[in-house]
Order: C-alpha cells, then structure tokens, then sequence
C-alpha cells in the first residue's frame, strides 16, 4: 500500500523542490508533473468527500440523478465566420459601422456572465462555460458577442472557484475563435470595487485584450465620463471595441426626478463619442428603464450621438422584454439576453423569446431557434448543478422601482441581509436603500457605488437610524468604511456633486478629493511588485497575467495560489464532484491539460484514525492511490 500524507509533505510547505526538480531532470518533468498534479486532486476530492465544501453545507442539493451535462451537437465542424473575423481583419470602427449598417437586431449572449452572475452569485465554474463554447461558435455564428468575463467573475472565480480567470478567458477565446468575447469593466476600478493607479488599470486591459477579450463594456459607477478615459484609452490602443457606457437610472419621465432627465444622458453620451467610444453602451443594472422612456431615449441617442447603440437591461420587473421590443422599434443596434434557462428575474430577459418576437419583423435577429434551444437545454442542466447558490426569487418585483438596486446586487444583498438576521426585515431594506441613495444625493448606484449604498442601509436598519438620524448632525453616526471611502472622493464625483452636510458629517471636516483619483495616486512599480510577488511565492516566475490578478486582488489572488499549491487543477473536476465530492463506487474522468486524462474512481472512505485523520482508497488511471486528509467536522 502506497500511502502519501500531502497536506504534511514539505513539497506542500515550500514547492521550490518542484522547480529544482524539473530544472535538473527535464526529461522525468512532464511525468513528475502530472503525478504530483494527480495527487493534489485526489486530496483537492477526498477532502471535499470527508468534510464537504463549505460554500454548499446547509443549502439545497442538486437531485442525486444530475449529471454532467452534455453539450449539443456541432451543426457544422468549420464555423462561419462571424463578427471576431471582422474585428481581427478590420478593427473596432470597422465593427461599429457594420453594427449600424444592420437591419438586424444584434444579440450579445450574457449567460456566461452577467447570467449567472445575477442568478447564482457568480459560482459559475470554466468548464461549464468552456464545454458548449463550441456550440456557440458553430450554431450560433451570428451573435453580435458573448458577454463571459469581467464584472464579478474575476475575484469569484480567484476566490471562491479555486481556479484561474485569465484561463477561463484563454479557453473560451480559443474555442469561439468566430465571436466577439465582451466584458465588463468598471473603468478605474478594474474589476475591483475601489480606483486603482492609471498604470494599474492600463496593464490590466492591455492584458484582457492579449488573452482574449474583444469587446470592452466600460463604465463608472457615478457616471463620471472624465473618470473612465485611462480605461478607454487603453482600450483603444488595443485596437478593441470599445464600448463607451452609461448607466441609467432614475425615471427620466418623472418631472420629480429631473436630475436624470433625456439631457442628462444626451451629455454623457457626447462625453463618450468625444473620449473615442466606438460603440455607446446603454446599460440599465437595475431594469429601471420602461418601455415609453426606451422609445424616446434610444431614438434621440441614435439621432444626437450617431453611435451605434447597445442595450443592457435586468429582469428583475418582469417588465424588461417590453423595454426591449420599444427599444428595438426605436432603432437600437444590439441588446442583451440571456440563455432561457439563465434568464428572466435579476437576470436578463430571455434570449429565444426576443429572438421570437422579431421573427419576421424587419429587426429579425437572423438567430437559429433550435439552436437556442438545444444551448438553453445544457444551460438547464447546468443550471441544476448549483442549486446551492440559487437566491429562490419567486416571481417578478415591482419593488425594484422603489430600491433601484443592480440585479447583480440584489440577491447578494438579501443574502448579506440575511446573515445579519434582518431577512424578515427586507422591506425596510428595501426603503432603507431608497432613503441612502437620496442621502447621498440620489446617485448612480451600480458597482462599486451601489454596494456603499447597500452597506449605509444594512447599517440603519440594523441599528434602527432613520434618514433624518442619520443626517442630523448631533446624532453620532459610525458609518461604514465604505461610505466614508465614497465621499472622500475615492470613487470619483457625482453629477452636481456630494450633499454638503452628509460630506461635512461623514469626514468630519476632512477636506475631500474633487479630482480623479488616479490623478494623484501614485503609479506602482509593476517589476517592482512582480519580484516581490516571485519571491513571496518561492521563487515561483510571476507572469503578466498572475502580476495583474495580483494587482486587483493581492490577498485574494494570494490565497488562491496558496491553495492551488495544495489542490492544483481542480478547474478540471466536474461542478458536482467539485462541490460534494464522490461517493464509493463513482468513477469520473479530469483532463487537466488537453489530452491528458485522470481516470479517477472512489474506492472507499476509512475511518478516522486517532490523530484525526482519514484514509480515502482511489483508483487513479487504474493504480490504487491513498490519500489522507484532516477530519475537519
Ligand atoms: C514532489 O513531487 O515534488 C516531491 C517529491 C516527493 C514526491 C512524492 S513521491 C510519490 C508522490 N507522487 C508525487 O507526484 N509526489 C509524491
Ligand atoms: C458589475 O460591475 O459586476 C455589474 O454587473 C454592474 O452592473
Ligand atoms: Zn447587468
């Protein structure tokens, strides 16, 4: 019996041994590599087998029957060419202007996500994603792009799914070599909830662009157009799309809400042209836009602004196809959909439905219905897998009318609220939100600006502070870090600036910044800083992706290559195995690199010894292995 204890073996303590190793015997490398890669994994499962994922203990189970799902057949082995052959051979204006040329209706798929992102806290895995890429490539060659990276999902995937965003990004760029990959980017803020140095933000979308992003949604959480030209510059000088956004919020019929009013996002959207968009992002985070101001406010953007025009809405009404179809009679180029089975609710509105209802207008989106089924079909089955993180909104909500709050938000909040106990408690929340949006000068609320406004109203809840409270000036206030971030201008400046007495309250007569903070923050030294990272991880060479994961996210990403050290390539693992382990008896197979296949079956789980630990029996390619692990429960 071959039994290893890794979780003590020095390799695991300091895996410079590795490098060495490899750099004195190449010839053994590519078989001393796999083998201690394997063994990671097994204990990566029979830790998971012996004590359960902690993101998933207490929270409903995908049925026993679910299995790995299987994605649609190829319609074709040569996908047509799509709208990535365009870009590649004649650049982003080039994109723009065939977008306008279009009688059609261009779709962006945002399953990979903003879907999940809004439905599942963004706990959708790479190989989910990576696996129907190539369906989408081959049946689906027409869509306008598909929305998979950037938002939420750089520091979920880091820290919560144990594997690495840049490969995600890689994988899908290599398997829909036809279509445009999109993302979200929060201008200054990267994909961070705070602004970075210029230098910081550059080398970030330089480096998007290099791995594979095409088409950049870039916006800020105030709308501060002078505040997002790093990250559009850099985008440009990429020779990618760059999709200049503003975000809508508000009601721009309200004769009550006139701050936001149709000239109000005429302006920003000329600031964009002017800063070099070539596309204009329309994207409304919370699904605030109605169908009546859609009409009027596509129609005079196309009219005044002359750029292509491309819709982003939420679900979360239940109202937003109607919004859609208004925005499609108004002339709108592209706009955002989900997969059926990832759509609707906090999500975005449904793909085939849409694609339905323009079926033989003169917008018909040109799509293939079965297509999208038999796609929207392995979605389902995805979708099953990770019950665990499903918020359970049953039905559409008016109230996001009244809170405004950001579908990707939404769920996380009540979640948040929940934790705190205040869960029966939601429509204060609710209300609470309302009240700090209007304390704060009723501002774009959209990450990272719409979670300061999350934190204020958990806290006067929680602490029973009403607005009036919390704005007197004799009543002590604590408030959150975040807030206090905000208005000393970290995040930027709102239109028409922040409320005097709720800054003067708030700093406490600290003088705030009014320019844009990368204007003042110092760049870093990325060399610097990649030599410093080398050597806090051993020795290890640090590559430009892993020095900008870094960057963003320094614990994060330090945590997560901590752990990869223990687990190594557990984006391999199918999504149940990953989440609940294996039963005895199961037998699954994990390419970790292409061509390379573990053929993994759990034996048996033992007892647990007397220091605590337990055995668990595998077969690995069909050689017994035993691993153990600590008995954490
Ligand atoms: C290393 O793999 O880097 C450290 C040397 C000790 C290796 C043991 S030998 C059996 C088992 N299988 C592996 O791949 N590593 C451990
Ligand atoms: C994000 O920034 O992640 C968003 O989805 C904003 O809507
Ligand atoms: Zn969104």
């Amino acid at each position: 019996e071959f039994v290893i204890n890794l979780l003590k073996h020095p390799t695991f303590l300091d895996d410079s041994y590795t490098t060495k190793f490899i750099d004195t015997t190449p010839e053994l490398f590519a078989f001393k590599k796999r083998r201690d890669r394997a063994t990671k994994i097994l204990t990566y499962i029979a830790d998971i087998t012996v004590n359960g994922h902690p993101e998933t203990a207490g929270r409903p189970k995908p049925p026993a029957e679910a299995k790995m799902p299987k994605p649609p057949r190829l319609l074709t082995e040569t996908p047509a060419t799509g709208t990535r052959n365009l870009l590649e051979q004649q650049g982003p204006q080039a994109v723009a202007d065939w977008m306008k040329a279009q009688k059609k209706v261009l779709i962006t798929d945002t399953t990979m996500r903003d879907g999940h992102q809004s439905l599942l806290a963004t706990r959708m895995r790479s190989i989910d994603m990576v696996r129907v890429a190539p369906a989408y490539a081959a049946n689906l060659p027409q869509l306008f792009s598909v929305e998979c990276w950037g938002g939420a999902t750089f520091d979920v995937a880091y820290r919560f799914l144990q594997e690495c965003p840049w490969q995600r990004l890689r994988d899908l760029r290599a398997t829909m070599p036809n279509l445009m990959t999109q993302m979200l980017l929060r201008a200054s803020n990267g994909v961070g909830y705070t602004n970075y140095p210029d230098n910081v933000v550059r080398a970030f979308v330089l480096q998007a662009a290099k791995t594979g992003v095409d088409v950049f949604r870039v916006f800020d959480s105030l709308n501060w157009v002078e505040n997002m030209r790093v990250a559009m510059d850099a985008v440009i000088e990429a020779n990618k799309v760059c999709e200049g956004t503003i975000c809508y919020t508000g009601d721009m019929l309200d004769p009550n809400r006139s701050k936001y009013d149709l000239k109000y996002y005429v302006d920003r959207a000329k600031e964009l042209k002017a800063a070099g968009a070539h596309v204009l992002g329309l994207k409304d985070m919370a699904g605030l836009l109605k169908p009546a101001s859609a009409r009027i406010l596509v129609k005079t953007l196309k009219q005044e602004v002359g750029l292509p025009v491309h819709f982003h809405t939420h679900d979360t009404s239940g109202a937003a196809a109607a919004t859609i179809l208004a925005a499609c009679d108004a002339g709108v180029d592209a706009v955002d959909a989900a997969m059926d089975a990832f759509s609707g609710g906090t999500s975005q509105p449904c793909l085939g439905s849409i694609v339905e209802a323009l079926r033989h207008t003169d917008r018909d989106t040109g799509l293939d219905i079965k297509a999208i089924r038999d796609i929207s079909n392995y979605w389902e089955h995805v979708r099953v897998q990770y019950a665990a993180f499903e918020s359970g909104l049953p039905a559409p909500a008016s109230e996001v009318y009244l809170h405004e709050m950001p579908g990707g938000q939404f769920t996380n909040l009540k979640a948040q609220a929940r934790s705190l106990g205040l869960e029966e408690r939601w429509p204060e929340v609710a209300q609470a939100y309302a009240d700090a949006n209007q304390m704060f000068g009723d501002i774009v609320k959209v990450t990272p600006s719409s979670k300061v406004v999350g934190d204020m109203a958990l806290m006067m809840v929680a602490q029973g502070l009403t607005r009036a409270q919390v704005e007197d000036a004799n009543t002590d206030v604590a408030f959150p870090d975040s807030v206090v971030d905000m208005l000393k201008g970290n995040l930027g400046q709102p239109h028409g600036g922040w409320p005097e007495g709720i800054l003067k309250k708030v700093l406490k007569g600290e003088a705030p910044l009014t320019e844009r903070p990368g204007k003042t923050l110092p760049p870093v030294d990325l060399e610097d800083t990649r030599a410093k990272l080398s050597a806090e991880l051993g020795g290890k060479s640090v590559d430009d992706e892993d020095l900008n994961g870094y960057l963003m996210y320094p614990k994060v990403f330090l945590d997560y290559m901590g752990r990869h050290r223990l687990y190594g390539p557990v984006r391999a693992l199918p999504t149940k195995i990953f989440f609940y382990g294996m039963e005895p008896g199961e037998e699954i197979t994990a390419e970790i690199d292409p061509g390379k296949q573990l053929e993994i079956r759990l034996q048996a789980v033992g007892e647990t010894t007397e220091d605590g630990e337990v055995r668990v029996f595998f077969e690995l390619n069909g050689q017994p292995r035993v691993i153990r692990v600590p008995n954490r429960a």
